[in-house]
């Protein structure tokens, strides 16, 4: 029998498509865009059209292991359900009554982005018991932090909104890879004469698309934003009236940026005044004008403040005010569901610990498994996520995670580095198999998917394999026992505008459904900003530019000459795609310019060696002027086992965090390389 199913892609992108599984006899045979999407519009990206392969691949996990080996070595015997959930039950315990409940630790990301299985259930379960908490600021944090700065929100021009723009600027964002469905919108705007424009270290795919691609020094984005508001306020570019009626802060600025002239910002940008000059006018004079800003910018110690100046080009130039002008980072808090409810914090209060867990930030697991006291980590739950392989200082990671004193559990789809740490591993559905919620951060739609296909062996969800924890555990709240749709309809009660009239009926009816926003969108058209009287804040605190201190500007670690950064690989998803031989082709390439590969006798194909303080890797050299002087590019992310020596690229990355929010600096590392034996 052939019938076609529902879904949504699960997986850490802005996309979130509707997806059209074709099933044959109870086995998928094909994976679609849904046509009726109007952000899919029927194409799928290249991973994603082929994840079928991954959800049959003879490397799933099917069954509840328990290791056999030593720490980290990868060796597993299989057991029960019973016996995996009553040892880990067990366990949990006898750390909280030994240690406090802090000591275990929850590790999660966004290997799904569905809200009850990545941020439903296992927030409860974790509240309820008292865990630490996890400061989930691997990825976005920063932009975050310094896009609510200025905006106060965090959602931005709709990407079909892109079309009626006539100047696109994607900054730091590498949209043909990572964002492929904005990418029909911005093919529109251009054949309507709009004019693209990429900004990035990098010579990626959609910089090579671009009419203009200017290569930045990592992490110097925000002396581009001040240098750009110089020529917009010297040359009388901004628009008063905006200004006056929706931003605060626009005269301190004003006297910032003085100082950001742009002979003084190409020292910093490696962007010449010229080019900046001429960036600014047309800018500011070509309506509408939209901003794609993506989290690339973010990934170094200016990341936060660099936002949250970016963000602040609509408000001066009052490019808000156009259909097609403005920003996008983010459109996710338009969502506005009830995540507290759906989280319920207040269990803390009714846990062992009787109040609010120590926050532990995730971009420092090396240091929180390592040093972190009172009371150490002594069990650790992973779930979404591969720490092992994305976390910085990785070295510093796995030697926490090989501590012989650490309880670790591990829910996966594959066995990975970090389930080869795994004291207990658990096999996970994928999100074809099982019931979840759907935001997104690159679109307006809301979507409910249900299982499409079977859940192989005894895999089971996140949000079952919670639920069945806490009954091990003996715990009685019945918010813990609540059904998947119980759930949703919590989300879906929040009572903001945003949501009205969306019902979980009306998502199983219509699988997408646009939020209740206007149509079309301006969402900052006449202000409506966060700060006080809906305004933006302009202003200067933090915004004085510095160089990142682990950069070749910077005042840290001359040894080392190269800038290295590690953007994500075309077809991967973050370590997602990582089993695959293909993909250490793509991710085991370091992009050099041939200045630096020629003083080094390094040419393209050569073995080479990239070191700093931290460690090294290995990788093959591609020299073609992908990269400016002085920056080598490799993309991300490597399984480490199948790396040399076990060390993967977050080797060589620093744990410093973000000026804002916390985050993780991937994209601020010095390192040398050299030609090495194969
Ligand atoms: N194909 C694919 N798609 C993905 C992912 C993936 O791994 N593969 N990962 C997903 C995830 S988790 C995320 S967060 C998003 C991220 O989406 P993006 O933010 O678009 O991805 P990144 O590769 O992190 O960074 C974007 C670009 O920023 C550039 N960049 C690096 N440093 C700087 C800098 O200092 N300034 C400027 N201007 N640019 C800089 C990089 O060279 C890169 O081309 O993508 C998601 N989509
Ligand atoms: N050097 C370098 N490092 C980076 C980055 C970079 O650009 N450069 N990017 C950083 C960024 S932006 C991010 S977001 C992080 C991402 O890092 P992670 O959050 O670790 O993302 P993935 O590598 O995609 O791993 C997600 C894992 O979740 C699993 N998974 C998926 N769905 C489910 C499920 O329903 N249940 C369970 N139990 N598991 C599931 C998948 O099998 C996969 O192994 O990496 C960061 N690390
Ligand atoms: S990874 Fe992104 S582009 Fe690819 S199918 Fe999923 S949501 Fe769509
Ligand atoms: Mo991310």
């Amino acid at each position: 029998m052939l019938e076609t199913r529902h879904s949504v892609c699960a997986l850490d992108c802005p996309d979130a498509c509707g997806l059209l599984v074709q099933v044959e006899d109870g086995r998928g045979t094909k994976l679609r865009g849904n046509p009726e999407h109007p952000v899919t519009r029927g194409f799928l990206c290249a991973k994603v059209t082929k994840y079928l392969e991954r959800e049959y691949s003879p490397g799933r996990l099917l069954y509840p292991m328990k290791r056999a080996g030593a720490k980290g070595e990868g060796k597993f015997t299989r057991i029960a359900w019973d016996e995996a959930l009553d040892t880990i039950a067990a366990r949990l315990k006898r750390v909280a009554q030994e240690w406090g409940p802090e000591a275990v630790l929850p590790y999660s990301y966004a290997g799904s982005m569905g809200l009850l299985n990545a941020n439903g259930m296992d927030r409860r379960f974790f509240h309820r018991i008292g865990a630490s908490r996890l400061d989930r600021t691997i990825c976005a944090s920063a932009g975050t932090a310094g896009l609510m700065k200025t905006q106060g929100f965090r959602y931005g021009v709709a990407p079909e909104d892109f079309v009626h723009s006539r100047l696109i600027i994607a900054w730091g964002a590498n949209v043909l890879a990572t964002n492929v469905h904005l990418w029909p919108f911005i093919v529109e705007a251009r054949r309507a004469g709009a004019k693209f424009i990429v900004i990035d270290p990098h010579r990626n795919k959609t910089a090579a698309a671009a009419d203009r691609h200017l290569f930045i020094n990592p992490g110097s984005d925000k002396a581009l934003a001040l240098g750009l508001l110089h020529v917009i306020f010297r040359d009388g570019l901004e628009d008063p009236d905006y200004l006056s009626k929706y931003a605060s802060g626009a005269d301190e600025l004003r006297g910032l940026v003085r100082d950001y002239t742009p002979s003084r910002v190409a020292a910093w940008t490696g962007i010449d005044a010229e080019t900046i000059e001429t960036l600014a006018r047309e800018y500011a004079l070509t309506r509408p004008s939209v901003i794609r800003l993506n989290y690339g910018v973010q990934r170094n110690p200016n990341g936060g403040t660099a936002v949250q100046a970016i963000a602040m080009l609509p408000v001066v130039t009052g490019a808000w005010r156009e259909l097609g002008g403005g920003l996008q980072l983010s459109t996710s808090q338009a969502f506005a569901l009830d995540r507290p409810a759906l989280e319920m914090p207040e269990l803390q209060q009714r846990s062992p610990l009787g109040r609010e867990a120590r926050l532990v930030n995730m971009s420092q697991l090396g240091a929180a498994l390592t040093e972190l006291a009172s009371p150490p980590v002594k069990a650790m739950v992973v779930y979404c996520s591969n720490p092992a392989a994305v976390a910085p200082d990785q070295t510093r990671v796995h030697a926490g995670m090989a501590r012989e004193d650490l309880f670790t559990v591990v829910l996966e789809q594959f066995q990975n580095d970090t389930a080869d740490f795994a004291d207990i591993l658990l096999p996970s559905t994928t999100f074809l198999e099982h019931t979840d919620l759907y935001t997104a951060y690159g679109h307006y739609f809301l979507q409910l998917a249900r299982p499409a296909l079977p859940s192989p062996g005894e895999t089971k969800s996140n949000f079952e394999v919670f639920q069945l924890l806490a009954r091990r555990m003996g715990l009685e709240d019945e918010c813990l026992y609540e059904t998947e749709d119980e759930m949703i309809r919590t989300l879906l009660a929040s009572g903001h505008s945003h949501l009205k009239g969306i019902t979980l009926e009306r998502l199983e009816a219509e699988h997408h459904v646009r939020l209740n926003i206007p149509s079309p969108y301006l969402p900052f058209a006449e202000g409506g900003f966060g700060g006080p009287e809906g305004k933006a804040q302009l202003g200067t605190e933090g915004l004085a530019y510095v160089p990142p201190p682990e950069s070749r500007l910077g005042d840290e670690n001359r040894e080392y000459p190269l800038e290295l950064i590690s953007p994500k690989a075309h077809d991967s998803m973050n370590s997602t795609f990582g089993y695959q031989p293909a993909l250490d082709a793509e991710t085991g390439v370091a992009w050099l310019n041939a200045v630096d590969a020629a003083t080094r006798g390094i040419a393209s194909g050569d073995a080479v060696r990239l070191f700093n303080g931290r460690g090294e890797v290995f990788a093959r050299a591609a020299v073609d002027g992908k990269t400016a002087p002085g920056v080598v590019a490799v993309p991300a992310v490597r399984w480490p086992k199948r790396s040399a020596g076990r060390a993967g690229l977050n080797t060589l990355i620093t744990d410093r965090l973000t000026d804002l929010g916390g985050g993780a600096t991937f994209y601020s590392c010095l390192i040398q390389v050299e030609r090495c034996a194969n």
